[in-house]
């Protein structure tokens, strides 16, 4: 359901459409001036060479699609050096939308500003649930984006109505892509989205995202959050697991030195 958001506060039908379907879009929740301020933020962060560095576990990287060349994806966490990003992340038009779908307190969990740039592979079909015990269930992840984005630029793409199945991945700890059979690809809707409007969307909501084939980036905010009852505040927490378990995988592939800053 796509609905232009005219107050903070969800009418029923919304919170129905979210819970029927996994997702939910709001319109022109943000205005053009707030989401120009957050373009140059992420616009500077891009100069971080300090930051940017394949032994950083705080970067994510992705092939180029036709050379194969490993290129810079993704900041997670963000809100640690970007004063904008903390702010949108504790905005209340995020958050009153998120406590209507949760009837109950939201707390961020984990953040990510995804930079998608030209050329950039995508990522195959999953759910962010990982099957770890301390992973809250109650997952919601809101993207905002900083760029208009579509088919042509990767947009995500969500397949409705399967969060209702739970995981559906063995919990054993690992992150799986999904297998294409578990789903009816033709069922999928592309979040279209301009900046300033909100995507919602359940951590049990298998999605995708094709290559960027423009020439143009496709910079989005990914907050997560869960419910109150599901655990409180643990984003500090979660990312004290999260770089345990990147060591790990870094360590598995041979690769050491791996540090966070
Ligand atoms: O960038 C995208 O479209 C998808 C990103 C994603 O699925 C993730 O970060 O888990």
């Amino acid at each position: 359901m796509k609905t232009r958001a005219s107050s903070a506060r969800l009418p029923p039908e919304q919170i129905e459409s979210y819970h029927a379907n996994g997702y939910l879009i709001l319109r022109e929740v943000f205005g053009p001036i707030e989401i120009s301020l957050l373009s140059l933020e992420a616009q500077t962060l891009t100069t971080r060479s300090d930051l940017i560095d394949t032994l950083n576990l705080r970067c994510r990287w992705q092939d180029h699609v036709t050379t194969g060349v490993c290129t810079f994806d993704c900041f997670d966490p963000v809100i640690d050096i970007g004063a904008l990003c903390d702010v949108f992340a504790r905005d209340e038009r995020i958050l009153t939308p998120l406590r209507a779908l949760y009837d109950d307190e939201a707390h961020l969990f984990k953040d990510k500003l995804i930079f998608k740039m030209p050329g950039s592979k995508g990522y195959p079909l999953h759910q962010d649930y990982i099957g770890w015990k301390e992973f809250p269930e109650s997952f919601i992840t809101v993207i905002l984006p900083i760029d208009p984005t579509d088919a042509s630029n990767g947009a995500t793409e969500v397949f409705p109505g399967y969060h209702q199945r739970g995981y559906l991945s063995a919990r054993d700890g690992d992150y799986h892509e999904l297998p294409l059979e578990t789903i009816d690809e033709s069922g999928g809707v592309m979040l279209d989205l301009r900046p300033g409007d909100l995507a919602f969307f359940s951590g049990f909501t298998p999605h995708r995202s094709a290559p960027n084939h423009s020439g143009r980036c496709r910079r989005q905010l990914y907050l997560s959050y869960n419910a109150g009852r599901d655990g409180g505040d643990q984003r500090d927490a979660h990312y004290r697991q999260f770089h345990a378990w990147l060591h790990e995988k870094y360590a598995q592939f041979g690769k050491t030195g791996a540090y966070f800053k």
